[in-house]
Protein backbone atom coordinates (compact mmCIF):
# COMPACT_ATOMS: atom_id res chain seq x y z
CA UNK A 1 0.00 0.00 0.00
CA UNK A 2 2.95 2.27 0.80
CA UNK A 3 3.67 2.22 -2.65
CA UNK A 4 0.70 3.47 -4.18
CA UNK A 5 -0.05 6.11 -1.89
CA UNK A 6 3.73 7.66 -2.95
CA UNK A 7 2.64 6.45 -6.53
CA UNK A 8 -0.45 8.81 -6.61
CA UNK A 9 1.38 11.87 -5.86
CA UNK A 10 2.88 11.62 -9.14
CA UNK A 11 -0.69 12.09 -10.76
CA UNK A 12 -2.85 15.90 -10.58
CA UNK A 13 -5.00 15.12 -8.44
CA UNK A 14 -6.39 18.42 -7.04
CA UNK A 15 -8.10 17.75 -4.02
CA UNK A 16 -6.05 16.46 -0.70
CA UNK A 17 -5.53 12.90 -0.75
CA UNK A 18 -6.72 11.19 2.36
CA UNK A 19 -6.42 7.46 2.09
CA UNK A 20 -5.25 4.89 -0.61
CA UNK A 21 -6.84 1.88 -0.24
CA UNK A 22 -7.21 -1.73 -1.99
CA UNK A 23 -9.85 -2.15 -4.11
CA UNK A 24 -11.74 -5.74 -5.52
CA UNK A 25 -9.64 -8.71 -6.61
CA UNK A 26 -9.09 -8.39 -10.57
CA UNK A 27 -7.33 -10.89 -12.42
CA UNK A 28 -4.91 -8.82 -13.56
CA UNK A 29 -4.24 -5.44 -12.64
CA UNK A 30 -4.33 -4.28 -8.90
CA UNK A 31 -6.57 -1.47 -8.44
CA UNK A 32 -6.72 0.67 -5.30
CA UNK A 33 -9.41 3.60 -4.16
CA UNK A 34 -8.00 7.11 -3.81
CA UNK A 35 -10.07 9.09 -1.54
CA UNK A 36 -10.43 12.42 -1.50
CA UNK A 37 -10.87 15.71 1.34
CA UNK A 38 -13.68 16.76 -1.86
CA UNK A 39 -16.43 14.29 -3.30
CA UNK A 40 -14.07 13.59 -6.00
CA UNK A 41 -12.43 9.61 -5.82
CA UNK A 42 -10.14 8.28 -8.15
CA UNK A 43 -8.58 4.89 -9.31
CA UNK A 44 -5.19 4.11 -9.24
CA UNK A 45 -4.09 1.21 -10.79
CA UNK A 46 -1.10 -0.94 -11.29
CA UNK A 47 -1.19 -2.20 -14.85
CA UNK A 48 0.10 -5.66 -15.69
CA UNK A 49 2.80 -5.24 -17.33
CA UNK A 50 3.05 -9.21 -18.13
CA UNK A 51 -0.70 -9.11 -19.99
CA UNK A 52 0.05 -6.33 -21.73
CA UNK A 53 3.02 -5.68 -23.89
CA UNK A 54 2.41 -2.14 -24.96
CA UNK A 55 0.87 -0.03 -21.80
CA UNK A 56 1.55 3.64 -23.60
CA UNK A 57 -0.42 2.47 -26.91
CA UNK A 58 -3.21 0.86 -24.58
CA UNK A 59 -3.82 4.11 -22.53
CA UNK A 60 -3.72 6.28 -25.74
CA UNK A 61 -6.37 4.03 -26.77
CA UNK A 62 -8.63 4.83 -23.61
CA UNK A 63 -8.14 8.43 -23.87
CA UNK A 64 -9.45 8.14 -27.63
CA UNK A 65 -11.91 6.08 -26.52
CA UNK A 66 -13.04 8.16 -23.19
CA UNK A 67 -12.66 11.44 -24.88
CA UNK A 68 -14.77 10.55 -27.94
CA UNK A 69 -17.40 9.51 -25.78
CA UNK A 70 -17.16 12.59 -23.68
CA UNK A 71 -17.46 14.26 -26.93
CA UNK A 72 -20.78 13.09 -27.65
CA UNK A 73 -22.04 13.77 -23.87
CA UNK A 74 -21.80 9.96 -23.06
CA UNK A 75 -20.29 9.07 -19.44
CA UNK A 76 -17.04 7.37 -19.03
CA UNK A 77 -14.64 8.16 -16.65
CA UNK A 78 -11.75 10.35 -17.25
CA UNK A 79 -8.13 9.52 -17.05
CA UNK A 80 -6.03 11.45 -14.92
CA UNK A 81 -2.86 13.04 -16.25
CA UNK A 82 0.58 12.51 -14.60
CA UNK A 83 3.06 15.69 -13.35
CA UNK A 84 4.65 15.10 -16.80
CA UNK A 85 1.69 15.52 -18.77
CA UNK A 86 1.60 11.38 -19.40
CA UNK A 87 -1.34 8.98 -18.85
CA UNK A 88 0.93 6.84 -17.15
CA UNK A 89 3.86 7.00 -14.30
CA UNK A 90 6.26 4.23 -14.83
CA UNK A 91 7.65 3.80 -11.20
CA UNK A 92 11.49 2.96 -10.49
CA UNK A 93 10.62 -1.14 -10.53
CA UNK A 94 9.45 -0.29 -13.88
CA UNK A 95 5.74 -0.70 -13.02
CA UNK A 96 3.05 1.49 -14.92
CA UNK A 97 0.24 3.04 -12.91
CA UNK A 98 -2.77 4.74 -14.28
CA UNK A 99 -4.68 6.68 -12.69
CA UNK A 100 -9.03 7.98 -13.58
CA UNK A 101 -11.72 9.44 -12.08
CA UNK A 102 -14.27 7.02 -10.05
CA UNK A 103 -17.82 7.62 -10.59
CA UNK A 104 -19.74 8.30 -7.65
CA UNK A 105 -22.82 6.49 -6.66
CA UNK A 106 -22.04 3.50 -8.64
CA UNK A 107 -21.99 -0.26 -8.72
CA UNK A 108 -20.83 -3.44 -10.11
CA UNK A 109 -22.41 -6.58 -10.43
CA UNK A 110 -20.36 -10.30 -10.23
CA UNK A 111 -23.25 -11.87 -11.86
CA UNK A 112 -26.77 -10.82 -12.65
CA UNK A 113 -28.96 -11.41 -10.57
CA UNK A 114 -32.27 -10.79 -12.49
CA UNK A 115 -33.71 -10.09 -16.00
CA UNK A 116 -33.58 -6.34 -15.63
CA UNK A 117 -30.05 -6.50 -14.66
CA UNK A 118 -29.60 -8.39 -17.80
CA UNK A 119 -31.49 -6.54 -20.31
CA UNK A 120 -29.69 -3.63 -18.41
CA UNK A 121 -26.71 -4.67 -19.30
CA UNK A 122 -27.50 -5.31 -22.99
CA UNK A 123 -27.81 -1.80 -23.35
CA UNK A 124 -25.12 -0.86 -21.70
CA UNK A 125 -22.95 -2.82 -24.17
CA UNK A 126 -24.89 -1.86 -26.54
CA UNK A 127 -24.52 1.90 -25.92
CA UNK A 128 -20.85 1.68 -25.86
CA UNK A 129 -20.78 -0.03 -29.11
CA UNK A 130 -22.96 2.44 -30.77
CA UNK A 131 -21.01 5.18 -29.13
CA UNK A 132 -18.25 4.38 -30.93
CA UNK A 133 -19.58 3.41 -34.13
CA UNK A 134 -19.00 6.67 -35.72
CA UNK A 135 -15.11 6.54 -34.53
CA UNK A 136 -13.16 7.86 -37.23
CA UNK A 137 -9.25 7.57 -35.86
CA UNK A 138 -7.06 4.54 -35.13
CA UNK A 139 -6.76 2.84 -32.29
CA UNK A 140 -3.29 0.27 -31.81
CA UNK A 141 -3.82 -3.48 -31.53
CA UNK A 142 -2.04 -3.67 -28.04
CA UNK A 143 -3.43 -6.84 -27.81
CA UNK A 144 -2.29 -8.67 -31.50
CA UNK A 145 -4.31 -11.72 -31.37
CA UNK A 146 -6.18 -11.21 -28.39
CA UNK A 147 -9.74 -13.20 -29.95
CA UNK A 148 -7.87 -14.55 -32.95
CA UNK A 149 -8.54 -18.12 -32.27
CA UNK A 150 -5.74 -19.04 -34.92
CA UNK A 151 -3.52 -17.25 -32.56
CA UNK A 152 -5.09 -19.17 -29.92
CA UNK A 153 -4.22 -22.60 -31.22
CA UNK A 154 -0.90 -21.48 -31.72
CA UNK A 155 -0.67 -20.46 -28.17
CA UNK A 156 -2.45 -23.80 -26.91
CA UNK A 157 -0.03 -25.99 -29.03
CA UNK A 158 3.00 -24.37 -27.98
CA UNK A 159 1.91 -25.05 -24.54
CA UNK A 160 1.09 -28.91 -25.07
CA UNK A 161 4.76 -29.36 -26.53
CA UNK A 162 5.86 -27.69 -23.33
CA UNK A 163 3.99 -29.63 -21.25
CA UNK A 164 4.92 -32.60 -23.07
CA UNK A 165 8.82 -31.87 -22.18
CA UNK A 166 7.99 -30.70 -18.59
CA UNK A 167 9.50 -33.82 -16.55
CA UNK A 168 8.28 -32.18 -13.41
CA UNK A 169 4.26 -32.03 -14.67
CA UNK A 170 2.80 -33.42 -11.96
CA UNK A 171 -0.42 -32.77 -10.23
CA UNK A 172 0.65 -32.11 -6.43
CA UNK A 173 -3.08 -33.52 -5.26
CA UNK A 174 -3.35 -36.99 -7.13
CA UNK A 175 0.40 -37.81 -9.19
CA UNK A 176 -1.25 -37.63 -12.73
CA UNK A 177 0.38 -35.42 -15.08
CA UNK A 178 -2.13 -32.16 -15.88
CA UNK A 179 -1.79 -33.65 -19.54
CA UNK A 180 -3.45 -37.02 -19.05
CA UNK A 181 -5.52 -35.41 -16.45
CA UNK A 182 -7.12 -32.68 -19.22
CA UNK A 183 -6.93 -35.42 -22.34
CA UNK A 184 -10.38 -35.62 -23.20
CA UNK A 185 -10.75 -31.56 -22.52
CA UNK A 186 -8.21 -31.16 -25.22
CA UNK A 187 -10.22 -33.57 -27.88
CA UNK A 188 -13.32 -31.01 -26.81
CA UNK A 189 -10.73 -28.10 -28.21
CA UNK A 190 -9.54 -29.82 -31.65
CA UNK A 191 -13.04 -31.00 -31.72
CA UNK A 192 -14.37 -27.21 -32.96
CA UNK A 193 -11.10 -25.99 -34.22
CA UNK A 194 -12.18 -25.83 -37.75
CA UNK A 195 -15.68 -24.15 -37.28
CA UNK A 196 -13.60 -21.71 -35.37
CA UNK A 197 -11.39 -20.51 -37.91
CA UNK A 198 -14.11 -20.40 -39.90
CA UNK A 199 -15.86 -17.41 -38.11
CA UNK A 200 -12.53 -16.09 -37.48
CA UNK A 201 -11.62 -15.88 -41.28
CA UNK A 202 -15.15 -13.97 -42.00
CA UNK A 203 -13.59 -11.08 -39.42
CA UNK A 204 -10.04 -11.14 -41.34
CA UNK A 205 -11.62 -10.90 -44.72
CA UNK A 206 -13.66 -7.98 -43.68
CA UNK A 207 -16.92 -9.80 -44.32
CA UNK A 208 -17.43 -8.17 -40.65
CA UNK A 209 -16.63 -5.24 -40.59
CA UNK A 210 -13.87 -3.99 -37.88
CA UNK A 211 -15.38 -1.60 -35.34
CA UNK A 212 -14.32 -0.48 -32.22
CA UNK A 213 -14.65 -2.90 -29.68
CA UNK A 214 -14.18 -3.34 -25.97
CA UNK A 215 -13.06 -6.82 -26.14
CA UNK A 216 -13.80 -7.47 -22.42
CA UNK A 217 -18.02 -7.29 -21.56
CA UNK A 218 -18.53 -9.16 -19.19
CA UNK A 219 -21.33 -7.49 -16.24
CA UNK A 220 -18.76 -6.57 -14.00
CA UNK A 221 -17.01 -4.43 -16.51
CA UNK A 222 -19.89 -1.94 -15.88
CA UNK A 223 -21.01 0.41 -13.95
CA UNK A 224 -24.53 0.86 -12.25
CA UNK A 225 -26.61 3.00 -10.40
CA UNK A 226 -28.75 2.22 -7.28
CA UNK A 227 -31.70 1.78 -9.16
CA UNK A 228 -29.63 -0.55 -11.48
CA UNK A 229 -29.58 1.27 -14.41
CA UNK A 230 -26.76 0.90 -16.51
CA UNK A 231 -24.10 3.93 -16.44
CA UNK A 232 -20.88 3.17 -18.46
CA UNK A 233 -18.23 0.38 -19.28
CA UNK A 234 -15.26 0.00 -17.20
CA UNK A 235 -12.01 -2.20 -17.69
CA UNK A 236 -10.94 -0.45 -21.19
CA UNK A 237 -7.61 -2.19 -20.89
CA UNK A 238 -8.46 -4.18 -24.31
CA UNK A 239 -10.51 -1.72 -26.41
CA UNK A 240 -9.03 -1.84 -30.08
CA UNK A 241 -10.82 -2.62 -33.45
CA UNK A 242 -11.93 -5.90 -34.14
CA UNK A 243 -15.49 -6.37 -34.56
CA UNK A 244 -18.32 -5.45 -31.81
CA UNK A 245 -19.50 -9.36 -32.50
CA UNK A 246 -17.00 -10.10 -29.97
CA UNK A 247 -18.75 -7.81 -27.30
CA UNK A 248 -21.70 -8.92 -27.72
CA UNK A 249 -20.88 -12.82 -27.65
CA UNK A 250 -18.58 -12.31 -24.56
CA UNK A 251 -21.66 -10.59 -22.84
CA UNK A 252 -23.90 -13.76 -23.88
CA UNK A 253 -21.36 -15.35 -22.04
CA UNK A 254 -21.18 -13.84 -18.45
CA UNK A 255 -25.13 -13.18 -19.03
CA UNK A 256 -26.27 -15.79 -19.94
CA UNK A 257 -25.27 -18.34 -17.78
CA UNK A 258 -27.55 -17.86 -14.16
CA UNK A 259 -23.96 -18.97 -12.30
CA UNK A 260 -20.32 -17.38 -12.56
CA UNK A 261 -17.93 -18.28 -14.78
CA UNK A 262 -16.21 -20.94 -12.34
CA UNK A 263 -19.46 -22.57 -11.47
CA UNK A 264 -18.17 -26.18 -10.52
CA UNK A 265 -21.78 -28.05 -10.60
CA UNK A 266 -21.41 -28.48 -14.21
CA UNK A 267 -24.82 -29.70 -14.92
CA UNK A 268 -26.03 -26.50 -13.46
CA UNK A 269 -24.28 -24.33 -15.84
CA UNK A 270 -26.70 -23.25 -18.99
CA UNK A 271 -27.37 -20.57 -21.37
CA UNK A 272 -30.66 -19.52 -20.29
CA UNK A 273 -32.24 -18.48 -23.54
CA UNK A 274 -34.55 -15.64 -21.78
CA UNK A 275 -31.76 -14.59 -20.30
CA UNK A 276 -30.50 -14.52 -24.04
CA UNK A 277 -33.45 -12.69 -24.96
CA UNK A 278 -33.59 -10.13 -22.38
CA UNK A 279 -29.73 -9.08 -23.05
CA UNK A 280 -30.56 -9.38 -26.84
CA UNK A 281 -33.41 -7.05 -26.62
CA UNK A 282 -31.38 -4.37 -24.38
CA UNK A 283 -28.54 -4.44 -26.29
CA UNK A 284 -30.36 -4.22 -29.94
CA UNK A 285 -32.32 -1.38 -28.79
CA UNK A 286 -29.19 0.77 -28.93
CA UNK A 287 -26.69 -1.06 -31.72
CA UNK A 288 -29.45 -2.35 -33.99
CA UNK A 289 -29.36 1.49 -36.01
CA UNK A 290 -25.61 0.79 -36.80
CA UNK A 291 -24.90 -3.06 -37.76
CA UNK A 292 -24.49 -4.52 -41.28
CA UNK A 293 -26.54 -7.27 -42.65
CA UNK A 294 -23.61 -9.69 -42.35
CA UNK A 295 -23.09 -8.72 -38.58
CA UNK A 296 -26.81 -9.66 -37.83
CA UNK A 297 -26.65 -12.82 -39.54
CA UNK A 298 -23.54 -13.84 -37.17
CA UNK A 299 -24.34 -12.46 -33.90
CA UNK A 300 -25.66 -15.39 -32.60
CA UNK A 301 -22.71 -17.53 -33.42
CA UNK A 302 -20.90 -14.71 -31.52
CA UNK A 303 -21.26 -16.26 -28.02
CA UNK A 304 -20.42 -19.77 -28.95
CA UNK A 305 -16.70 -18.63 -30.73
CA UNK A 306 -15.89 -16.71 -26.90
CA UNK A 307 -17.34 -19.14 -24.61
CA UNK A 308 -15.18 -21.88 -26.63
CA UNK A 309 -12.09 -19.42 -26.51
CA UNK A 310 -12.30 -18.83 -23.15
CA UNK A 311 -12.71 -22.32 -22.20
CA UNK A 312 -9.43 -22.77 -24.51
CA UNK A 313 -7.81 -19.79 -22.47
CA UNK A 314 -8.91 -21.20 -18.99
CA UNK A 315 -7.61 -25.02 -19.71
CA UNK A 316 -4.57 -23.35 -21.50
CA UNK A 317 -3.41 -22.07 -18.44
CA UNK A 318 -3.91 -24.84 -16.41
CA UNK A 319 -1.72 -26.72 -18.73
CA UNK A 320 0.69 -24.08 -18.02
CA UNK A 321 0.59 -23.92 -14.59
CA UNK A 322 -1.53 -21.05 -13.85
CA UNK A 323 0.52 -18.01 -14.96
CA UNK A 324 -2.23 -16.01 -16.56
CA UNK A 325 -5.00 -16.00 -14.68
CA UNK A 326 -4.86 -15.30 -10.66
CA UNK A 327 -6.41 -18.49 -9.11
CA UNK A 328 -8.22 -18.81 -5.65
CA UNK A 329 -7.30 -22.24 -5.19
CA UNK A 330 -5.34 -25.31 -6.89
CA UNK A 331 -6.99 -26.50 -10.13
CA UNK A 332 -9.58 -23.40 -10.27
CA UNK A 333 -8.29 -22.83 -14.06
CA UNK A 334 -9.64 -26.64 -14.58
CA UNK A 335 -12.63 -25.88 -13.22
CA UNK A 336 -13.16 -23.03 -15.15
CA UNK A 337 -12.42 -24.77 -17.98
CA UNK A 338 -14.77 -27.32 -17.28
CA UNK A 339 -17.34 -24.58 -16.45
CA UNK A 340 -17.42 -22.70 -19.96
CA UNK A 341 -17.45 -26.48 -22.11
CA UNK A 342 -20.65 -26.56 -20.46
CA UNK A 343 -22.06 -23.82 -21.45
CA UNK A 344 -20.57 -23.99 -24.92
CA UNK A 345 -22.11 -27.21 -24.78
CA UNK A 346 -25.53 -25.50 -23.54
CA UNK A 347 -25.18 -22.68 -26.21
CA UNK A 348 -24.72 -25.12 -29.16
CA UNK A 349 -28.04 -27.35 -28.93
CA UNK A 350 -29.80 -24.05 -28.72
CA UNK A 351 -27.88 -21.99 -31.22
CA UNK A 352 -31.23 -22.63 -33.79
CA UNK A 353 -33.28 -21.05 -31.07
CA UNK A 354 -30.65 -18.38 -30.23
CA UNK A 355 -31.07 -17.42 -34.14
CA UNK A 356 -35.15 -17.14 -33.49
CA UNK A 357 -34.89 -15.24 -30.74
CA UNK A 358 -32.47 -12.66 -32.90
CA UNK A 359 -34.75 -12.71 -35.82
CA UNK A 360 -37.81 -11.65 -33.74
CA UNK A 361 -36.24 -8.98 -32.44
CA UNK A 362 -34.63 -7.34 -36.22
CA UNK A 363 -38.53 -7.50 -37.28
CA UNK A 364 -39.07 -5.28 -34.67
CA UNK A 365 -36.47 -2.81 -35.31
C1 LIG B 1 -9.85 -11.16 -17.83
O1 LIG B 1 -9.35 -8.22 -16.77
P1 LIG B 1 -10.63 -8.95 -16.53
O2 LIG B 1 -10.67 -9.69 -15.25
O3 LIG B 1 -11.80 -8.04 -16.77
C2 LIG B 1 -9.35 -11.30 -19.27
C3 LIG B 1 -10.54 -11.53 -20.20
C4 LIG B 1 -11.30 -12.76 -19.75
C5 LIG B 1 -11.73 -12.59 -18.30
C6 LIG B 1 -12.39 -13.84 -17.77
C7 LIG B 1 -6.79 -8.88 -20.60
O4 LIG B 1 -10.68 -10.04 -17.72
O5 LIG B 1 -10.09 -11.71 -21.51
O6 LIG B 1 -12.44 -12.94 -20.55
O7 LIG B 1 -10.60 -12.31 -17.46
N1 LIG B 1 -8.64 -10.09 -19.67
C8 LIG B 1 -7.44 -10.17 -20.29
O8 LIG B 1 -13.00 -13.56 -16.57
O9 LIG B 1 -6.91 -11.24 -20.59
MG1 LIG C 1 -9.80 -6.62 -18.19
Amino acid sequence: MGDAQLIVTHFCIPEHVTRVAALGEGFINDTFLVQTSAKQQYILQRKNRSVFPNIPGMMDNINKVTSHILSKGGTTFSLTATKDGTWYHRDPDGEYWACFTFIPDTITFEHAENMDLVRAGGQGVGLFNSRMADFEGQLEDTLPGFHNISYRFDQFAGSLNLARSRSSDMNESNGISRLEEVSSLVEEVYGRKEQMEIYWKLVLSGTIPRRVSHNDTKLSNFLFDKDRQVVCAIDLDTVMQTTVLFDFGDAIRSYSNPFPEDHPRLEEVKMDLERFSAFSQGYLSKAAWFLNKEEKTHLAFSALYITYEQFLRFLMDYIDGDTYYRTRYPGHNLVRARSQLALLKSMEAQLPAMQQVLSEIFNTH
